[in-house]
């Protein structure tokens, strides 16, 4: 399958994260795309760099004002303090309930807890640079599918099922899920579905296109009630005013077995063919892996074999792209499995 890969995503390399109270080495970082470029190579996918601007899609499904904080951001923490290179920037503060988010504060750390929906979203020198061309990959995908390809895969990090219109999170800056539905429906798909596999619900996808039903969007993931993102991915969240019936969330509880899993699955295809998708995106993360360090749901390597197979039987051109997936060693087998399950 054509495969996006980037030599920009080693540039997003942010060293630590808050973890249980304590700083951790980040769990979303460069080894995991190298991971899973070497299982596509190895399986003798075809791979390239993005050759689409994303520009256009990005600017819709995202607010200006928000791209040109995450374009200068770096640049404006390096102002502060040369010594900022050698440290990397949390927010502290957030704009909650009853406080303003309209006027941005001059403070950096007050506009960088402005943009984001939580301190898990790691800034390093390089993360413009890759989350563009992350979001590049997807326009490309989109304009491979609009082209007559079958389907094709972005191998690309950072993820962005978790970014919203106009704020970073969950190790996201950018939604490329958003911007392959964007394209795609510039491209000439009437309906566009996005179905969100990881094991986090895609809080920011599903908020980009609530109000829409030109864009439905479907999850399976581990329940809000005890699973991060925590604030959104209930059941009863199925879209408002024309979205209204285009948004279908299936929380599992935290331990489910694959069974539980393909289950919800098969109510999730049963969805995306009664809606009449022309084009399908799949936010495929991979950390519903029994594996993953930090989710639990009790999917194996032939499981992923399994997803894809499903998802071929869908019979629609379709947009893979990469979100989560934290077992590093693992990721690259569990990315190939989907592959080749969508091509047997
Ligand atoms: N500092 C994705 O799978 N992070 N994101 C917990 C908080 C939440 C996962 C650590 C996990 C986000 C794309
Ligand atoms: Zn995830």
């Amino acid at each position: 399958m054509l495969s996006f890969i980037t030599t920009e995503q080693a540039l997003h390399a942010p060293r630590d994260e808050f973890f249980r109270g304590e700083r951790v080495p980040c769990h979303e970082g460069p080894p995991r795309a190298a991971f899973v470029e070497q299982a596509l190579r190895t399986q003798g996918h075809t791979l390239q760099a993005p050759h689409v601007d994303s520009t256009r899609w990005l600017m819709q499904v995202h607010a200006p004002r928000y791209i040109d904080f995450l374009r200068r951001a770096w640049d404006d923490w390096l102002a502060l303090d040369a010594a900022n290179a050698g440290r990397q920037p949390f927010p502290s503060v957030w704009p909650v309930r009853t406080l303003r988010s309209d006027v941005e504060p001059d403070n950096f750390i007050a506009r960088l807890g402005l943009y984001s929906m939580d301190n898990g979203s790691p800034l390093s020198a390089g993360t413009w640079a890759a989350a563009k061309a992350a979001a590049d990959g997807a326009a490309s995908a989109a304009h491979a599918l609009a082209g007559g390809a079958t389907g094709a895969f972005c191998a690309t990090r950072p993820p962005g099922h978790h970014a919203g219109r106009d704020f970073m999170g969950g190790y996201c800056f950018i939604n490329n899920a958003a911007v392959a539905a964007q394209a795609l429906r510039d491209g000439g798909a009437a309906r566009v579905a996005v179905l969100d596999v990881d094991y986090h619900h895609g809080n920011g996808t599903q908020s980009i296109f609530y109000d829409r039903a030109d864009v439905l969007f479907v999850s399976v993931h581990g329940d809000p009630r005890t699973e991060y993102p925590f604030y959104l991915g209930h059941a009863d969240e199925t879209g408002v005013g024309e979205g209204a019936g285009h948004n279908l969330n299936l929380p599992l509880p935290a331990g489910s077995s694959a069974g539980t899993w393909f289950d919800a699955l098969h109510t999730a295809c049963a969805r995306i063919e009664r809606y009449g998708a022309d084009a399908l995106v799949v936010s495929l993360g991979l950390d519903t892996f029994a594996g993953d360090p930090i989710s639990q749901f009790q999917l194996l390597t032939a499981d992923f074999v399994r997803l894809g197979e499903r998802l071929k039987r869908l019979g629609r051109p379709t947009a893979f792209v990469l979100e989560g997936g934290y077992a590093a060693a693992e990721l690259g087998h569990n990315a190939a499995a989907v592959l080749q399950g969508f091509e047997a």
